[in-house]
């Protein structure tokens, strides 16, 4: 008895003291010149295979041509919560990726990020801000229809960005299949937001063909279809209006970048065939047909694949492909 007591106490002083060395707060966007951080190259990027937002930054990164340190940090999708460990903690104590950082001071937000590096490039480097104010203008309001901005679950309506979460429960409930759960463990102790291990636990224990019983994730699913369903309405009609192959029409701009990495999450999630499919949008298409084509997509995204990922999607594709009830869950209604 003895014994259990002091095996206790010992956990939950070890517990104690590890959260106390692993405070989070939340971080306010853009550069942070009072933050000094360890650094060899003038731009590093700290990022994840999978998060819509280190794909972004990415994108534009090669887009500039801007050569960077690649740091990648892993979330628990991808394998493991080094985002809450105490050494990228010191990075970004919100314990989220992406960080650039350059000349050893962070930037924050990934949309932050995008519009610094274009502001910082090295000279001779494609110019993806239009230098007429209108344009301009229109450019900042596709960039912040496709951001991840405040709650990931929330104000879907607002941008496609904060619809995607919802959208990718399914590939996470995919993905997490392959993550022990004393891994998940860990962000039950510490995570910032105790809420999203609990549901990457509940999709462990659910397994993806159950997941239509989740009450919960599906109102999220389906309010979040709809409004990527409306997000892509509306840009169908900007294509229409700018006469493409851009959203701004012959300028690529940093909305083209903030808009490729929501088409491929459409893929890795497996979206794309809903929304696009049958003829459905056909300019949207078109416009993701000429996004790959870019170097920026090989280099990017290709050039970061992850098994996890890959196993995500075909495992999603296969589930639905053997459960016409799951597809009619997931799939039915709204496109
Ligand atoms: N608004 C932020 C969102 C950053 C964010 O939430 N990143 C996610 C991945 S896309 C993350 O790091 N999540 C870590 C976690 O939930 O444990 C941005 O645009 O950079």
């Amino acid at each position: 008895m003895a014994g259990w007591l002091v095996l206790l106490l010992g956990v939950v002083a070890w517990w104690a003291w590890e959260k106390s060395h692993r405070k989070t707060r939340p971080m306010p966007a853009g550069l942070q010149e009072h933050i000094d951080l360890p650094h060899e190259q003038e731009f590093e990027l700290y990022h994840n295979a999978l998060s819509l937002c280190s794909m972004k930054t990415r994108v534009c990164m090669a887009e500039l041509q801007v050569p960077y340190e690649s740091h990648h940090i892993d979330l628990i999708e991808t394998g493991a919560y080094e985002n809450i460990g105490r050494r990228f903690l010191k990075v970004n104590p919100g314990g989220t990726v992406p960080v650039l950082v350059h000349k050893g001071h962070p930037v924050y937000e990934s949309h932050e990020q995008i519009r610094y590096a274009a502001q910082h490039a090295l000279p001779g480097s494609p110019e993806l801000i239009p230098a007429d104010p209108e344009l301009r203008a229109e450019m900042e309001r596709w960039i912040d229809r496709s951001s991840l901005a405040g709650n990931p679950l929330e104000h879907g309506e607002v941008s496609i960005g904060n619809a995607i979460p919802g959208l990718t429960m399914p590939l996470f409930a995919a993905m997490i299949e392959q993550i022990p759960i004393w891994k998940i463990l860990e962000g039950v102790l510490f995570h910032f937001d105790p809420k999203r291990p609990f549901v990457f636990m509940a999709f462990k224990f659910r397994k993806l063909h159950r997941l239509p019983g989740l009450t919960p994730v599906m109102k999220i699913l389906s309010r979040s279809r709809r409004h990527a369903a409306d997000h892509l309405d509306a840009l169908e009609a900007q294509l229409g209006a700018s006469g493409g192959p851009w959203i701004l029409g012959e300028a690529f701009t940093l909305a083209d970048v903030s808009w490729l990495v929501i088409f491929e999450r459409l893929v890795q999630a497996d979206w794309l065939h809903v929304y696009l499919g049958e003829g459905r949008r056909p300019l949207c298409a078109a416009y993701w047909e000429a996004l790959k084509q870019r170097p920026s997509y090989a280099e990017a995204i290709l050039g970061f694949p992850h098994e996890t990922i890959a196993y995500g999607t075909r495992r999603i594709r296969e589930a639905k492909t053997l459960s016409p009830e799951l597809r009619e869950a997931l799939e039915g209604g709204v496109a």
